[in-house]
């Protein structure tokens, strides 16, 4: 795989990012995206192995199931795009229904190297399809695939795993539409999205009792230790998972124990956090199938297709670009 690299996320970025968050007045807060480090993307693989979390096998079952149909009606040459490449495992049976059709360039975009390299070595090997990834945030690395493609070529790009669930709607709304301003008509957008579903089911999805997902959240603390000579004492935090009804959506939290401080030293600040403070560290929107037709609607794409899980409700949707 050739992999067009610029330069990432820097620990300057990373250190300035983490000092507005913890410096905020109110709701203390940490953007989810610094969750998927090497240690973050492998506990993330685990999680999708629970079976209190469903979200990446109902994925996964759609796209097994259901590719040939998925594709069937796009135009050829096509190029597939996908924004968070992840391990690329789910991504093979939408390559495999193409390249029986003909020669498949897929792009996988990632700010993760370690994400990259591991969608390399699961597909690195397809017959008839041919890898260029780019190591960069999603809008600019499709950016990039679009003003790269050949005359008559067109575009499929991949939004799945409910990422697009870690925006809050106006924002997801937002980028669905900067999406379809690079697209062109006819271009296609399938987009996965966790549904709504009962209360009970979601919070063990999120608080699992191997504490997985706990692990998952801390390491975010603990990558502040590793990469910003932070000094957060990890045992003094526990992992808290709310439903928001209003928002519909899962809020994942981290709940200081007792009144203490750490030093970030390479961003050079000090946090107090209160005994009971919370630093807010993921939302994850769940969505009922007629509003991403709706969102689709208002940002530039039809709904051309929907299909559903039947075990664990989970949304893949075609979005044809009008
Ligand atoms: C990868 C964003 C879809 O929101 O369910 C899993 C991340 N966080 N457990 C999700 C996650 C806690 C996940 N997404």
């Amino acid at each position: 795989m050739l992999i067009k690299k610029i330069a990432q996320y820097s620990a300057a970025d990373f250190a300035a990012d983490v000092r507005a968050g913890l410096g905020k007045p109110g709701q203390k807060e940490l953007p989810s995206k610094y969750l998927y480090d090497e240690i973050g993307s492998a506990l993330f693989e685990v999680i999708s192995l629970l079976p209190e979390y469903g979200l990446t096998r109902a994925d996964e079952r759609l796209l097994q199931r259901y590719a040939e149909d998925m594709v069937g009606g796009l135009a050829s040459p096509l190029v597939v795009a996908e924004l968070g490449s992840g391990s690329g495992k789910k991504t093979r049976w939408i390559l495999e229904a193409l390249a029986r059709r003909q020669r498949t360039m897929y792009c996988p975009i990632e700010i993760s190297p370690a994400a990259l390299a591991q969608c390399e070595k699961e597909l690195g090997r397809m017959d008839c399809v041919s890898i260029v990834g780019y190591e960069r945030p999603y809008l600019d690395g499709l950016l990039a695939v679009a003003a790269g493609r050949k005359l008559g070529e067109h575009l499929l790009v991949l939004f799945l795993g409910s990422t697009i669930g870690n925006f809050d709607r106006p924002a997801a709304e937002e980028f669905l539409g900067e999406v379809r301003r690079i697209l062109a008509p006819g271009d296609g957008l399938l987009l996965g999205a966790d549904l709504e579903k009962p209360m009970p089911e979601l919070l063990a999805a999120y608080d699992d009792p191997l504490g997985v997902t706990a692990a998952f959240n801390l390491n975010l603390l603990a990558r502040v230790n590793r990469e910003l000579e932070a000094n957060f004492n990890l045992s003094r935090f526990r992992h808290e998972i709310r439903y928001n009804a209003e928002e519909r959506r899962i809020e994942m939290y981290l709940r200081s124990f007792g009144d203490q401080t750490a030093e970030v030293r390479k961003a050079g600040f000090t946090v107090r956090l209160a005994e009971g403070e919370t630093i807010w560290t993921e939302s994850s929107h769940k969505y009922r199938p007629e509003e991403i037709a709706q969102m689709a609607g208002r940002t530039g794409f039809h709904c051309e297709a929907q299909w559903l899980d039947a075990e664990w409700p989970f949304a893949q949707s075609l979005l044809i670009a009008e």
